[in-house]
């Protein structure tokens, strides 16, 4: 399997990594759409939301609060926090992920 986001998490991918433990990664996006865009990753390869099972239940919790340690290490107030499932959603990496983004208005219905 040639999956981006696992070379990422192995270190064999260069990227500005932001945090990691033994189980989540999160670095930054290489094509920023606000003025903080992280991305925050599970080892763990993972197409995406929809292939999570109940086995991942505290993988899925411990990205939510390495999402809060984030926002609040960089004193981030208002974020958005999005995953993209699937082709038809924006979906460009097969490697579940959310984006942390922050620093801009945003509008929502996200488009
Ligand atoms: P999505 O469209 O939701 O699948 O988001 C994929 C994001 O991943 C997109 O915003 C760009 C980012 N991305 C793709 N390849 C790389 C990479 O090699 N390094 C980093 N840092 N980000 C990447």
């Amino acid at each position: 399997m040639n999956c981006i986001f696992c070379g990422i998490a192995d270190g064999s991918v260069k990227s500005q990594l932001i945090y990691e433990d033994e189980d989540v990664v999160a670095f930054k996006d290489l094509n920023p759409q606000a003025p903080t865009h992280l991305l925050i990753i599970p080892r763990k390869h993972i197409a995406r939301l929809s292939e999570a099972d109940e086995k991942d239940v505290l993988l899925l919790g411990k990205i939510l609060l390495v999402a809060q340690k984030l926002a609040r290490k960089f004193d981030l107030k208002d974020f958005r926090l999005i995953t993209n499932n699937g082709k038809g959603a924006g979906q460009s990496v097969d490697h579940l992920h959310f984006h942390l983004m922050a620093g801009r208005r945003f509008l929502w219905p996200a488009g």
